[in-house]
């Protein structure tokens, strides 16, 4: 009966309307296998606890909130309905302090409160985070909650070990303290769990927050910037209550939520105001608009500001999207205009097009479904005080990435999977090129500083959002038609269609780490977390060149830098970088590729910067690419000198005087028995010195340093 009723599910779930039969015939023997032990390990890992699809709770026939159905209706409330919008706080600063905890809400006026997952103190919905960008932030994320989590930055990029991906489970009772130095564009991002599986789960009860990055463009331009005044934050989604008023875990909800307020309302200005507008729900588009139909500016997609506004009346958000709007309310004190979803005109193919309640997926069943609803009633006040009343005619002046410039093109499609492979708790699933995830399986290895072109193929049943970590992208094409304008900046995630092709195309400049993976996935959660994601490494690049040896001190008034380079080839320059955590780089200089092969640098500017200093080196070729040395820890210098290789096999060692001497100095090098073996003078006036070892034999040596006030002397051994 059950098998029967999971077929019967799978043959009518509407957002797939897939033929069984039809794809399993082309899934190869390994495929399958390797299928089978997927699904194994997700039966083991996840056991009875996963409560998404939990049709077997489901009630077909309920009546699900009646009092209530007017709302999903465009139109009035009565008064005492509505409910004010309720603003996040913000946390601002460099230190951010994160607590996730159970906590209940009281949606609805009567019956029990609900329970929900939540950041800090409120109870749905973390506070907003605001980053500086070029600022390094902390992050202090404490997990309260008796199950494990973990903490994704949309948008962010940053080192993928901070990533807050499946591969960074914060468990139960501990913190986890990610940091990176802020280099994103000024737009909204977003932060949200993302433990394999249980994303969706988690979303649902509450675990999400906004996060504004600033940034000097940005704040140059006369925007709303006055937060929660004429800069409102907007995150939509929608959830089921069952009948005990708790959350049912399921891709459409019957309850519309702004900020996690039901029926909202919200008092704004009458001037140019902006909403930052996140399509936070599990599954649903958003087809937003005013209840009048007015235009509106979109200012920024996902990750960026775009050259101009553009004027729109309608803008789909998919899920994980985000957009800026301005809305000009200048001189319509008193009246009042409701943002609406206008999902009734959704294309078929788009999540929250599927018929609504009339569904025989209990699933799918939601009193929201291909139709207008109302999100949120803006009641005009008077302007503020300096007030903004008009829309900026430009807003910045974003750089394409060249296509010429990618080395690799990657087709990812997407396809149904055939219902045996689908994780045992959904009736069916779609996968990228015929697999599902597997934590273990890294999809792609990309070079470091390489520019790619993705090619996203839809031949599954629905169109899919797909998101991409690490990175912002530019669209290419869409093979459906041109890009839009307010698609032409920077986004991280896209809406491709049924049948439809989108080429996306991004640098992927840094961070490379062979081991952390990043992620990229289909934004609906739940298919997601059905296997709808793969992964990826940035390694490491090939140099241009051999770096035999990188090592540097720090002195008492600056770091010197040695470095030594053979089969300089296509090299043009070495950009010297510095960090103080051995993670966020800066350039400290450059200095060009002469052919030589001894290099220094001197850094005059590390001397202020307490504790630890990092170095590397990026190395430029003439053709504008470029790789990273590896990492060196430089430490200050205990006594007169250090030297270094040491051990040295072959060429010679270098030396790095703590100080610098306006006299000329005896440097001498002794065997273990005291007999000199080698005498130079080293020249007033040097940091550095280097003496050729290649008549040593193999031993123990020591450098005997005399500059007339005292003998310092270190050991160092030749090894070959
Ligand atoms: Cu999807």
């Amino acid at each position: 009966m059950k098998i029967l009723s999971i077929i019967l599910l799978a043959s009518i779930f509407s957002f797939t309307v897939v033929r069984i039969s039809h794809n399993a015939s082309s899934v190869t023997e390994n495929a399958k296998q390797e299928l089978l032990q997927y699904k194994q390990k997700y039966a083991l890992s996840c056991g009875n606890s996963t409560s998404n699809f939990s049709f077997a709770d489901y009630n077909f026939f309920a009546p699900i909130f009646q009092a209530r159905d007017n709302y999903r209706l465009p139109g009035a409330l009565p008064e005492e309905e509505y409910n004010t919008l309720w603003i996040p706080d913000t946390l601002s600063g460099t230190t951010f302090n994160l607590r996730i905890h159970d906590t209940a809400k009281q949606y609805i006026g009567t019956g029990p409160s609900t329970k929900m997952l939540s950041f800090n103190n409120s109870a749905t919905l973390g506070p907003t985070l605001i980053f500086k960008k070029g600022t390094t932030v902390q992050m202090n994320v404490k997990n309260d909650l008796a199950e494990e989590t973990t903490v994704h930055w949309h948008g962010i990029h940053l080192p993928a070990v901070m990533d807050g991906g499946p591969h960074q489970p914060v468990p139960a009772g501990t913190t986890w303290r990610p940091t990176w130095t802020v280099n994103n564009n000024a737009a909204t991002y977003w932060y949200h769990p993302h433990l394999h599986m249980k994303t969706a789960e988690q979303i649902a009860k509450g675990l999400s927050g906004l996060i504004i990055i600033r940034d000097e463009i940005e704040s140059a331009l006369k925007l709303p910037r006055t937060y929660g005044v004429d800069d409102i934050p907007l995150i939509l989604n929608d959830k089921r209550l069952k009948s005990n008023n708790q959350i049912e875990v399921v891709p459409y909800g019957d309850t519309m939520l702004a900020n996690g307020v039901l029926h909202a309302q919200f008092n704004v200005p009458a001037q140019v105001v902006r909403f930052r507008v996140l399509d936070g729900a599990g599954d649903r588009c958003y087809n937003i608009g005013f209840s009048d139909n007015r235009s509106f500016s979109v200012i920024s997609s996902d990750a960026g500001l775009l050259d101009k506004p553009v004027p729109v009346t309608r803008y789909i958000l998919s899920a994980g999207e985000r957009v800026e709007i301005l809305l000009n309310l200048t001189g319509q004190q008193s009246q009042q205009v409701t943002l609406r979803a206008f999902n009734s005109t959704l294309p078929k193919d788009y999540p929250g097009a599927e018929p609504d309640d009339n569904s025989t997926v209990p699933g799918l069943r939601n009193r929201l479904g291909d139709r207008d609803f109302d999100i949120l009633r803006l009641n005009i006040d008077p302007p503020t005080a300096n007030a903004i009343t008009a829309i900026p005619s430009s807003l910045t002046v974003n750089a394409n990435i060249d296509s010429t410039e990618a080395s690799v093109t990657r087709t990812i499609e997407m396809t149904q999977a055939s219902v045996e492979v689908c994780p045992p708790t959904v009736p069916t699933c779609a996968w990228f090129n015929g697999k599902l995830y597997d934590m273990d399986r890294i999809d792609y290895e990309i070079e470091e500083g390489a520019t790619e072109i993705w090619q996203l193929v839809n031949n599954s049943a629905s169109a899919h959002p797909f998101h991409i970590h690490d990175i912002s992208f530019k669209l290419l094409s869409k093979s459906d038609g041109p890009i839009p304008e307010y698609e032409k900046g920077w986004k991280d995630v896209i809406m491709v269609r049924k049948g439809v092709t989108v080429r996306v195309i991004a640098k992927f400049a840094d961070y490379a780490d062979e081991i952390h993976p990043y992620m990229y996935h289909c934004h609906i959660s739940f298919h997601e977390d059905a296997g709808m994601m793969g992964q990826f490494v940035v390694k490491p690049a090939i140099l241009p060149v051999t770096i035999v040896s990188f090592a540097g001190a720090l002195t008492d008034k600056n770091v010197m830098l040695l470095w030594k380079a053979e089969n300089e080839l296509n090299t043009k320059m070495y950009s010297v970088e510095r960090s103080t955590d051995g993670i966020n780089f800066s350039a400290a200089g450059t200095v060009n590729a002469a052919g030589k092969l001894n290099y220094s640098f001197t850094d005059k500017n590390a001397v202020t910067l307490s504790g630890k200093v990092y170095y590397r080196l990026k190395i430029i070729d003439k053709d504008g690419k470029y790789a990273y040395s590896k990492i060196i820890n430089v430490k200050r210098i205990e006594n007169s000198f250090v030297i270094f290789p040491n051990p040295v096999a072959k060429g010679s060692v270098n030396i790095i005087f703590n100080e610098v001497r306006n006299y000329s100095m005896q440097l001498k090098a002794t065997d273990a028995k005291g007999k000199v073996v080698l005498s130079q003078v080293v020249p007033a006036n040097a940091q550095n010195f280097s003496i050729d070892i290649n008549t040593l034999k193999n031993g123990m040596y020591f450098l005997v340093i005399s500059d007339g006030k005292g003998v310092n002397r270190q050991k160092f051994q030749v090894l070959r």
